[in-house]
C-alpha cells in the first residue's frame, strides 16, 4: 500500500558461451474477471549480453502515483519479464504477482455478535499504518443493511475521516448502535485513502427480541435458566433486570415472568 513497487529481475545464461538477449518486463494490473486495467511502460527491447554460466541482476522502480490508478479495482499487479536470445529463436517467460494491500483494519461489535434490539452496542473499528510514511485523508465508511440509530440519530451509515495515522501505528474509531428491529444486520465497511489501496471488512449483528433469550442466541430453553441464575448467584451485571444497580430476587421475579412467558 502506498508505496513505490521495486522490481528485481535476475537473467541467467546457463550456456558455456556469451550471448545476446533482448529483454522485455511489463507491470500489469490483474482483476478477478480477467479484464486489463492498463500498464505501466518499462523500457523494452533492451539489449544485454550475458556472459557464459553468468547472470545480470536489473531493478527497477515503480513509482506508486502509476500504480494508484487500479488500487479501486484489483489486489494484484501482475510483472512480467520475457527474455530472447539473438542467435536462435529462444524466448524464456518469468512472471510474478504482487498483491497490494490497503490499511489493514477489523469490524467487529462489542461485546457480542448477539444483541438485545433496543439496547446500545459498540461498533470497534481498529485500523494500522504498516508503513514508514505517515497515512493521512483516510475515510471510513460503515453501511448499513437496514436502519439503526447511530449514536442517537437514526442513520443508514457511518462516515468518518481518520485522524493521520503515524507510521506503524494502530487506533481505534468507536461509535454505538442501537436496532430497533430484530433480525441480522450487516455492517459493511472501507477505508479509501489517497495513497493506500481500498480495503473492506464486515461484520454482522444478530439482534434478537425476547427477554427471557438470556444467552442472546435466539433460541429460548433451560440454557437461558440456567445462565440468568449462575449470573445472578455470581451478582454479575447482566443480571440486573430492572436495571437498579443490585442483583436481587427482584431481578429472578422479572426473569421467571418472562421466561413463563416464552417468546413472540
Ligand atoms: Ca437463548
Ligand atoms: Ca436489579
Amino acid at each position: 500500500m502506498g508505496m513505490n513497487l521495486l522490481i528485481d529481475v535476475v537473467f541467467r545464461n546457463d550456456d558455456s558461451v556469451a550471448h545476446d538477449y533482448t529483454y522485455d518486463l511489463q507491470v500489469d494490473s490483474q482483476i478477478y474477471t480477467g479484464a486489463h486495467l492498463g500498464s505501466v511502460c518499462l523500457p523494452d527491447n533492451q539489449r544485454l549480453t550475458i556472459g557464459a554460466n553468468s547472470s545480470v541482476m536489473l531493478g527497477w522502480e515503480v513509482p506508486w502515483e502509476q500504480i494508484k490508478p487500479w488500487v479501486r479495482q484489483t489486489e494484484f499487479v501482475e510483472i512480467l519479464a520475457v527474455l530472447k536470445r539473438h542467435d536462435e529463436d529462444l524466448h524464456s517467460f518469468e512472471s510474478s504477482v504482487v498483491l497490494v494491500e490497503g490499511v489493514p483494519f477489523h469490524i467487529a461489535a462489542l461485546p457480542a455478535r448477539h444483541v438485545r434490539r433496543g439496547e446500545a452496542v459498540d461498533v470497534l473499528v481498529s485500523y494500522a499504518n504498516p508503513l514508514a510514511t505517515p497515512l493521512s485523508n483516510a475515510n471510513i465508511r460503515i453501511d448499513f443493511g437496514q436502519g439503526l440509530s447511530v449514536n442517537g440519530q437514526a442513520a443508514k451509515k457511518v462516515e468518518r475521516r481518520l485522524p493521520p495515522i503515524p507510521p506503524f501505528t494502530a487506533g481505534v474509531f468507536r461509535f454505538s448502535l442501537i436496532a430497533s428491529e430484530p433480525g441480522q444486520v450487516y455492517m459493511g465497511a472501507d477505508i479509501n485513502a489517497p495513497n493506500a489501496a481500498w480495503s473492506r471488512d464486515s461484520a454482522f449483528l444478530n439482534v434478537v427480541d425476547c427477554p427471557a433469550d438470556f444467552d442472546l442466541n435466539a433460541v429460548t430453553d433451560s440454557r437461558d435458566l440456567f445462565g440468568f441464575v449462575d449470573a445472578l448467584l455470581g451478582c454479575t451485571f447482566s443480571a440486573d433486570r430492572n436495571k437498579d444497580g443490585v442483583v436481587d430476587f427482584e431481578d429472578l421475579a422479572l426473569f421467571r415472568t418472562d421466561y413463563a412467558a416464552g417468546c413472540p
